[in-house]
């Protein structure tokens, strides 16, 4: 018996390691998925650029007007919607869903763009 117990101890010592190596293991995945990502679109010369964005879910996108005429943004399933945007107004939407986001301009409805969420 005598014999036996160092072995239980090391093999017990051995998984406790590896035990600690999957947790922090775990540890680092989870701070990469919490790390706040963020993602630019740009509004100018009437377009969206852009005009087709992938991102991954939690992203936080933000749309900038920089043209000199007002727009806004407005998705097709109204899941977001600006108000109208002044030149160098903002308009941020964090993407906690997967899928796809059509969106368009609802004072010029042939501006569109489109936000992929994976
Ligand atoms: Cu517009």
């Amino acid at each position: 018996m005598k014999r036996i117990v160092p072995t239980v101890v090391m093999l017990a010592a051995l998984g406790l390691g590896i035990a600690g190596l999957y947790a922090g293991a775990g540890i680092v995945t989870a701070s990469a998925q919490q790390k706040p990502e963020t993602a630019e679109v740009k509004i100018d010369n009437f377009s969206f650029g852009p005009a087709e964005l992938t991102v991954s879910v939690g992203t936080t996108v933000t749309w900038t007007n920089r043209d000199d005429i007002p727009h806004t943004v407005v998705n097709t399933d109204k899941v977001f919607k600006s108000r109208v945007l002044d030149t160098d107004e903002k308009f941020s939407f964090t993407f906690d869903t997967a899928g796809t986001y059509p969106y368009f301009c609802s004072i010029h409805p042939k501006m569109t763009g489109k936000v992929v969420v994976q």
